[in-house]
Protein backbone atom coordinates (compact mmCIF):
# COMPACT_ATOMS: atom_id res chain seq x y z
CA UNK A 1 0.00 0.00 0.00
CA UNK A 2 2.94 2.32 0.97
CA UNK A 3 4.84 1.17 -2.64
CA UNK A 4 0.99 2.44 -3.98
CA UNK A 5 0.72 5.58 -2.23
CA UNK A 6 4.42 6.71 -3.08
CA UNK A 7 3.73 5.85 -6.93
CA UNK A 8 0.88 8.05 -6.55
CA UNK A 9 2.35 11.02 -5.45
CA UNK A 10 5.61 10.93 -8.19
CA UNK A 11 3.04 10.76 -11.03
CA UNK A 12 1.08 13.11 -9.81
CA UNK A 13 3.60 15.29 -8.90
CA UNK A 14 5.21 14.74 -12.82
CA UNK A 15 1.56 15.60 -14.03
CA UNK A 16 1.26 18.62 -12.17
CA UNK A 17 4.77 19.77 -13.42
CA UNK A 18 4.59 19.48 -17.08
CA UNK A 19 3.59 22.26 -18.95
CA UNK A 20 3.56 21.23 -22.31
CA UNK A 21 1.10 18.82 -24.07
CA UNK A 22 4.04 16.76 -25.25
CA UNK A 23 5.30 16.23 -21.80
CA UNK A 24 2.41 15.37 -20.69
CA UNK A 25 2.11 12.93 -23.44
CA UNK A 26 5.36 11.56 -22.42
CA UNK A 27 4.04 10.80 -18.67
CA UNK A 28 1.20 8.85 -19.81
CA UNK A 29 3.27 6.60 -21.68
CA UNK A 30 5.55 6.34 -19.37
CA UNK A 31 3.01 5.41 -16.59
CA UNK A 32 0.24 4.00 -18.67
CA UNK A 33 1.59 2.72 -22.44
CA UNK A 34 1.96 -0.27 -23.17
CA UNK A 35 5.39 -0.82 -21.62
CA UNK A 36 4.58 1.58 -18.58
CA UNK A 37 5.30 1.50 -15.02
CA UNK A 38 1.83 0.98 -14.07
CA UNK A 39 0.90 -1.28 -17.16
CA UNK A 40 3.64 -3.85 -15.59
CA UNK A 41 3.09 -3.49 -12.42
CA UNK A 42 -1.00 -5.05 -13.58
CA UNK A 43 0.31 -7.78 -15.48
CA UNK A 44 2.68 -8.96 -12.28
CA UNK A 45 -0.71 -9.39 -10.69
CA UNK A 46 -0.85 -12.70 -11.88
CA UNK A 47 2.62 -14.15 -9.89
CA UNK A 48 0.50 -13.06 -6.36
CA UNK A 49 -1.33 -15.38 -4.06
CA UNK A 50 -5.35 -15.29 -5.09
CA UNK A 51 -5.96 -12.67 -1.33
CA UNK A 52 -3.04 -10.68 -1.84
CA UNK A 53 -3.84 -9.96 -6.02
CA UNK A 54 -7.40 -9.21 -5.29
CA UNK A 55 -6.23 -5.97 -2.38
CA UNK A 56 -3.19 -5.43 -5.07
CA UNK A 57 -5.42 -5.31 -8.10
CA UNK A 58 -7.88 -2.96 -6.42
CA UNK A 59 -4.98 -0.60 -5.39
CA UNK A 60 -3.14 -0.63 -8.92
CA UNK A 61 -6.83 -0.04 -10.87
CA UNK A 62 -7.14 2.51 -8.04
CA UNK A 63 -3.89 4.15 -9.10
CA UNK A 64 -4.55 4.02 -12.64
CA UNK A 65 -7.62 5.97 -12.59
CA UNK A 66 -6.51 8.22 -10.44
CA UNK A 67 -3.47 9.13 -12.85
CA UNK A 68 -5.52 8.94 -16.40
CA UNK A 69 -8.30 11.22 -14.52
CA UNK A 70 -5.18 13.68 -13.35
CA UNK A 71 -3.74 13.04 -17.20
CA UNK A 72 -7.06 14.30 -18.18
CA UNK A 73 -7.90 17.43 -16.24
CA UNK A 74 -4.20 18.70 -16.65
CA UNK A 75 -4.47 18.36 -20.23
CA UNK A 76 -8.16 20.55 -20.46
CA UNK A 77 -5.99 22.71 -18.25
CA UNK A 78 -3.24 22.96 -20.54
CA UNK A 79 -5.87 23.23 -23.54
CA UNK A 80 -6.91 26.54 -21.87
CA UNK A 81 -3.86 27.97 -21.46
CA UNK A 82 -2.83 27.41 -24.94
CA UNK A 83 -6.13 29.25 -25.78
CA UNK A 84 -5.76 31.68 -23.20
CA UNK A 85 -2.04 32.73 -24.31
CA UNK A 86 -3.69 32.99 -28.01
CA UNK A 87 -6.08 35.30 -27.01
CA UNK A 88 -3.62 37.30 -25.23
CA UNK A 89 -1.32 37.87 -28.60
CA UNK A 90 -3.77 37.47 -31.49
CA UNK A 91 -5.52 40.38 -29.86
CA UNK A 92 -7.43 42.43 -31.89
CA UNK A 93 -8.67 45.65 -30.74
CA UNK A 94 -12.07 46.20 -33.04
CA UNK A 95 -12.92 49.79 -31.31
CA UNK A 96 -9.52 50.90 -33.34
CA UNK A 97 -10.53 53.66 -35.88
CA UNK A 98 -10.76 52.53 -39.34
CA UNK A 99 -7.64 52.49 -40.92
CA UNK A 100 -7.10 56.39 -42.55
CA UNK A 101 -7.86 57.10 -46.02
CA UNK A 102 -5.33 56.15 -48.90
CA UNK A 103 -4.08 60.26 -49.11
CA UNK A 104 -2.90 60.21 -52.29
CA UNK A 105 -5.78 61.62 -55.08
CA UNK A 106 -6.89 60.88 -58.72
CA UNK A 107 -5.78 64.59 -60.67
CA UNK A 108 -9.22 65.51 -62.18
CA UNK A 109 -7.81 65.42 -66.13
CA UNK A 110 -7.53 61.64 -65.08
CA UNK A 111 -10.82 61.20 -63.47
CA UNK A 112 -12.36 63.29 -66.50
CA UNK A 113 -10.85 60.64 -69.04
CA UNK A 114 -11.88 57.53 -66.73
CA UNK A 115 -15.56 58.88 -67.04
CA UNK A 116 -15.17 59.36 -71.07
CA UNK A 117 -13.89 56.23 -71.47
CA UNK A 118 -16.65 54.49 -69.50
CA UNK A 119 -19.91 56.72 -71.06
CA UNK A 120 -18.02 56.14 -74.84
CA UNK A 121 -17.52 52.62 -73.93
CA UNK A 122 -20.93 51.52 -72.69
CA UNK A 123 -21.71 52.27 -76.81
CA UNK A 124 -19.12 50.19 -78.02
CA UNK A 125 -16.19 52.85 -78.52
CA UNK A 126 -12.81 51.52 -77.69
CA UNK A 127 -9.34 53.35 -76.66
CA UNK A 128 -6.80 54.12 -79.26
CA UNK A 129 -3.71 55.98 -78.51
CA UNK A 130 -0.67 56.87 -80.74
CA UNK A 131 2.45 58.86 -79.86
CA UNK A 132 2.94 62.66 -78.73
CA UNK A 133 5.64 63.07 -81.52
CA UNK A 134 4.34 62.90 -84.87
CA UNK A 135 4.80 63.15 -88.75
CA UNK A 136 3.70 65.97 -90.89
CA UNK A 137 1.24 63.46 -93.17
CA UNK A 138 -0.94 62.34 -89.43
CA UNK A 139 -1.34 65.24 -88.35
CA UNK A 140 -1.83 67.65 -91.12
CA UNK A 141 -1.61 66.26 -94.69
CA UNK A 142 -3.93 63.27 -94.27
CA UNK A 143 -6.44 65.20 -92.64
CA UNK A 144 -6.84 67.90 -95.61
CA UNK A 145 -5.32 70.72 -93.71
CA UNK A 146 -3.74 72.75 -96.79
CA UNK A 147 0.13 73.74 -96.82
CA UNK A 148 -0.91 77.70 -96.41
CA UNK A 149 -3.20 76.64 -93.17
CA UNK A 150 -2.77 78.63 -89.79
CA UNK A 151 -2.40 75.70 -87.72
CA UNK A 152 0.55 74.78 -89.33
CA UNK A 153 2.18 77.98 -89.01
CA UNK A 154 5.47 78.34 -86.66
CA UNK A 155 3.39 80.48 -83.93
CA UNK A 156 1.00 77.05 -83.18
CA UNK A 157 2.60 74.26 -83.70
CA UNK A 158 5.74 73.02 -81.78
CA UNK A 159 8.00 71.83 -84.60
CA UNK A 160 10.98 69.78 -83.78
CA UNK A 161 14.61 70.12 -85.51
CA UNK A 162 14.42 68.74 -89.11
CA UNK A 163 16.30 64.95 -89.32
CA UNK A 164 18.78 65.20 -92.46
CA UNK A 165 17.45 63.89 -95.05
CA UNK A 166 13.60 64.44 -93.41
CA UNK A 167 11.01 65.77 -96.38
CA UNK A 168 9.43 67.52 -93.15
CA UNK A 169 9.58 67.78 -89.41
CA UNK A 170 8.45 66.15 -86.70
CA UNK A 171 5.92 67.74 -84.78
CA UNK A 172 4.14 67.77 -81.30
CA UNK A 173 0.86 66.93 -82.73
CA UNK A 174 -1.53 69.36 -82.31
CA UNK A 175 -4.39 67.12 -81.85
CA UNK A 176 -5.41 63.42 -81.37
CA UNK A 177 -7.03 63.11 -85.04
CA UNK A 178 -3.30 61.48 -85.97
CA UNK A 179 -4.32 58.07 -83.87
CA UNK A 180 -7.35 58.35 -86.02
CA UNK A 181 -5.72 58.37 -89.18
CA UNK A 182 -3.12 55.54 -87.89
CA UNK A 183 -6.39 53.43 -86.83
CA UNK A 184 -7.68 53.74 -90.35
CA UNK A 185 -4.69 53.47 -91.89
CA UNK A 186 -3.73 49.72 -90.63
CA UNK A 187 -7.59 48.60 -90.53
CA UNK A 188 -10.83 48.66 -92.56
CA UNK A 189 -14.03 49.86 -91.22
CA UNK A 190 -15.79 49.07 -88.59
CA UNK A 191 -14.38 51.45 -86.85
CA UNK A 192 -15.13 52.95 -83.03
CA UNK A 193 -12.70 54.35 -80.85
CA UNK A 194 -11.85 57.07 -78.79
CA UNK A 195 -8.75 58.88 -78.37
CA UNK A 196 -7.99 61.03 -75.37
CA UNK A 197 -4.40 61.93 -74.64
CA UNK A 198 -2.15 64.96 -74.90
CA UNK A 199 -1.67 67.41 -77.10
CA UNK A 200 0.39 70.54 -77.82
CA UNK A 201 -0.17 74.05 -79.43
CA UNK A 202 2.51 77.17 -78.92
CA UNK A 203 0.22 79.06 -76.94
CA UNK A 204 -0.09 79.99 -73.17
CA UNK A 205 -2.76 82.93 -71.34
CA UNK A 206 -5.40 82.51 -69.34
CA UNK A 207 -7.52 79.94 -71.03
CA UNK A 208 -4.45 78.34 -73.03
CA UNK A 209 -1.48 76.04 -71.83
CA UNK A 210 1.22 74.97 -74.33
CA UNK A 211 0.06 71.38 -73.28
CA UNK A 212 -3.68 70.09 -73.15
CA UNK A 213 -6.19 67.09 -73.44
CA UNK A 214 -8.22 65.99 -76.18
CA UNK A 215 -10.50 63.37 -76.64
CA UNK A 216 -11.58 63.14 -80.22
CA UNK A 217 -14.16 59.83 -81.17
CA UNK A 218 -13.99 57.84 -84.77
CA UNK A 219 -17.42 55.75 -86.08
CA UNK A 220 -17.10 54.49 -89.36
CA UNK A 221 -19.53 51.93 -90.83
CA UNK A 222 -21.22 51.65 -94.34
CA UNK A 223 -24.33 53.42 -92.72
CA UNK A 224 -23.31 55.41 -90.30
CA UNK A 225 -25.16 59.10 -90.97
CA UNK A 226 -25.37 62.53 -89.19
CA UNK A 227 -28.05 61.27 -86.96
CA UNK A 228 -25.72 58.89 -85.60
CA UNK A 229 -23.26 61.96 -84.53
CA UNK A 230 -26.38 63.46 -82.88
CA UNK A 231 -27.73 61.03 -80.46
CA UNK A 232 -24.10 60.20 -79.74
CA UNK A 233 -23.20 63.47 -78.69
CA UNK A 234 -26.58 64.24 -76.73
CA UNK A 235 -26.33 60.82 -74.87
CA UNK A 236 -22.45 61.32 -74.19
CA UNK A 237 -23.09 64.93 -72.60
CA UNK A 238 -26.01 64.45 -70.48
CA UNK A 239 -24.59 61.28 -69.04
CA UNK A 240 -21.37 63.18 -68.71
CA UNK A 241 -22.88 66.10 -66.84
CA UNK A 242 -25.76 63.91 -65.25
CA UNK A 243 -28.25 66.01 -66.82
CA UNK A 244 -31.25 64.28 -68.76
CA UNK A 245 -32.91 67.36 -70.39
CA UNK A 246 -29.64 68.98 -70.93
CA UNK A 247 -30.51 71.11 -74.13
CA UNK A 248 -28.10 70.70 -76.78
CA UNK A 249 -27.51 72.31 -80.38
CA UNK A 250 -25.90 71.39 -83.57
CA UNK A 251 -24.97 74.76 -84.83
CA UNK A 252 -22.86 74.63 -88.52
CA UNK A 253 -19.33 75.35 -88.44
CA UNK A 254 -16.11 74.38 -90.77
CA UNK A 255 -13.21 72.03 -90.08
CA UNK A 256 -10.43 71.13 -93.32
CA UNK A 257 -11.41 67.56 -92.20
CA UNK A 258 -15.29 67.12 -91.62
CA UNK A 259 -17.79 68.01 -94.24
CA UNK A 260 -20.84 68.83 -92.86
CA UNK A 261 -19.19 70.46 -89.23
CA UNK A 262 -21.00 71.70 -86.52
CA UNK A 263 -19.99 73.03 -83.12
CA UNK A 264 -21.98 71.59 -80.31
CA UNK A 265 -23.77 74.57 -77.54
CA UNK A 266 -25.45 72.77 -74.36
CA UNK A 267 -28.02 75.19 -72.66
CA UNK A 268 -27.18 77.39 -69.72
CA UNK A 269 -27.27 80.21 -67.44
CA UNK A 270 -25.37 83.62 -67.12
CA UNK A 271 -27.74 85.54 -65.81
CA UNK A 272 -27.32 85.79 -61.89
CA UNK A 273 -23.31 86.15 -62.24
CA UNK A 274 -22.33 82.31 -62.16
CA UNK A 275 -22.68 79.49 -64.92
CA UNK A 276 -25.19 77.01 -64.59
CA UNK A 277 -25.76 74.13 -66.86
CA UNK A 278 -29.02 73.24 -67.84
CA UNK A 279 -31.09 76.11 -66.75
CA UNK A 280 -31.70 79.75 -68.52
CA UNK A 281 -31.48 80.32 -72.18
CA UNK A 282 -27.87 81.16 -73.00
CA UNK A 283 -25.63 78.64 -74.53
CA UNK A 284 -22.31 77.34 -73.72
CA UNK A 285 -19.97 75.93 -76.78
CA UNK A 286 -18.67 72.51 -75.52
CA UNK A 287 -17.28 70.68 -79.02
CA UNK A 288 -16.95 70.03 -82.55
CA UNK A 289 -17.55 67.34 -84.62
CA UNK A 290 -18.82 66.36 -88.09
CA UNK A 291 -19.14 63.70 -90.72
CA UNK A 292 -15.19 62.19 -91.88
CA UNK A 293 -14.16 64.12 -95.42
CA UNK A 294 -14.45 61.95 -98.17
CA UNK A 295 -10.69 62.89 -99.35
CA UNK A 296 -9.69 61.63 -95.49
CA UNK A 297 -11.21 58.61 -95.79
CA UNK A 298 -9.17 58.14 -99.09
CA UNK A 299 -6.06 59.22 -97.61
CA UNK A 300 -5.93 56.67 -95.31
CA UNK A 301 -7.10 53.79 -97.71
CA UNK A 302 -10.86 53.68 -97.04
CA UNK A 303 -13.24 53.53 -100.00
CA UNK A 304 -15.64 56.70 -99.71
CA UNK A 305 -17.96 55.27 -101.67
CA UNK A 306 -18.20 52.45 -99.50
CA UNK A 307 -17.75 53.54 -96.06
CA UNK A 308 -19.12 57.22 -94.41
CA UNK A 309 -18.46 58.04 -90.50
CA UNK A 310 -18.64 60.84 -87.84
CA UNK A 311 -15.69 62.50 -85.66
CA UNK A 312 -15.64 64.55 -82.45
CA UNK A 313 -13.46 66.23 -80.20
CA UNK A 314 -13.03 68.22 -77.35
CA UNK A 315 -10.78 69.64 -74.57
CA UNK A 316 -11.02 67.68 -71.50
CA UNK A 317 -9.43 70.43 -69.28
CA UNK A 318 -12.24 72.30 -70.65
CA UNK A 319 -15.24 69.85 -69.84
CA UNK A 320 -13.30 69.03 -66.38
CA UNK A 321 -13.72 72.83 -65.22
CA UNK A 322 -17.63 72.98 -66.25
CA UNK A 323 -18.62 69.97 -64.50
CA UNK A 324 -15.82 70.40 -61.47
CA UNK A 325 -16.24 74.18 -60.96
CA UNK A 326 -12.93 74.81 -61.20
CA UNK A 327 -12.03 78.19 -62.29
CA UNK A 328 -8.49 79.02 -63.53
CA UNK A 329 -6.97 76.37 -66.13
CA UNK A 330 -3.57 76.84 -65.45
CA UNK A 331 -4.15 75.17 -61.42
CA UNK A 332 -3.82 72.04 -63.44
CA UNK A 333 -0.32 72.02 -64.14
CA UNK A 334 0.53 73.25 -60.61
CA UNK A 335 0.98 70.26 -58.96
CA UNK A 336 0.09 71.76 -56.13
CA UNK A 337 -0.77 69.20 -53.32
CA UNK A 338 -3.56 71.34 -51.73
CA UNK A 339 -5.55 72.23 -55.27
CA UNK A 340 -5.40 67.91 -55.36
CA UNK A 341 -6.56 67.50 -52.17
CA UNK A 342 -9.74 69.49 -53.03
CA UNK A 343 -9.93 69.10 -56.34
CA UNK A 344 -9.06 65.04 -56.81
CA UNK A 345 -10.79 62.07 -56.79
CA UNK A 346 -10.25 58.90 -54.55
CA UNK A 347 -7.93 56.37 -57.03
CA UNK A 348 -10.80 53.19 -55.86
CA UNK A 349 -13.60 54.90 -56.83
CA UNK A 350 -13.39 53.61 -60.64
CA UNK A 351 -16.07 55.32 -62.69
CA UNK A 352 -18.34 53.12 -64.46
CA UNK A 353 -22.04 53.11 -65.78
CA UNK A 354 -22.94 50.88 -63.37
CA UNK A 355 -21.27 52.54 -60.14
CA UNK A 356 -21.89 56.08 -61.16
CA UNK A 357 -19.33 58.39 -62.69
CA UNK A 358 -18.10 60.44 -60.11
CA UNK A 359 -18.94 60.64 -55.83
C1 LIG B 1 -10.30 62.26 -88.30
C2 LIG B 1 -11.37 62.88 -88.93
C3 LIG B 1 -12.05 63.87 -88.27
C4 LIG B 1 -12.15 65.54 -85.09
C5 LIG B 1 -12.85 66.80 -84.77
C6 LIG B 1 -13.30 68.74 -83.82
C7 LIG B 1 -14.29 68.68 -84.75
C8 LIG B 1 -13.09 69.86 -82.88
C9 LIG B 1 -11.71 70.80 -81.16
C10 LIG B 1 -12.54 70.85 -79.93
C11 LIG B 1 -11.86 71.77 -78.96
C12 LIG B 1 -10.32 70.60 -80.68
O1 LIG B 1 -9.74 70.69 -78.15
S1 LIG B 1 -10.20 71.48 -79.20
O2 LIG B 1 -9.48 72.66 -79.47
N1 LIG B 1 -12.06 69.75 -82.06
O3 LIG B 1 -13.82 70.82 -82.90
N2 LIG B 1 -12.48 67.67 -83.85
S2 LIG B 1 -14.19 67.27 -85.60
O4 LIG B 1 -12.34 65.26 -86.43
C13 LIG B 1 -11.64 64.29 -87.02
C14 LIG B 1 -10.59 63.68 -86.43
C15 LIG B 1 -9.89 62.66 -87.07
C16 LIG B 1 -9.56 61.19 -89.01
Amino acid sequence: MQQLEGLREKWLAAIGSADRAEALESIRVEALGKKGEITALLSSLGTLAPEERREAGRGLNALKDAVSEAIKARKQKLDEMHLGQRLQSEFVDLTLPARPEASGRLHPISQTIEEIIAIFGEMGLSVAEGPDIEDDFNNFTALNIPEDHPARQMQDTFYLPKAEGAASPMVLRTHTSPVQIRTMRSKQPPIRVICPGRTYRSDSDMTHTPMFHQVEGLVIDESTHMGHLKGCLIDFVRTFFDIEDLKVRFRPSFFPFTEPSAEVDIGCDRSHGALKLGQGNDWLEILGCGMVHPKVLENCGIDSKRYQGFAFGMGIERIAMLKYGIPDLRTFFEADVRWLNHYGFQAMDVPSMVEGLSR
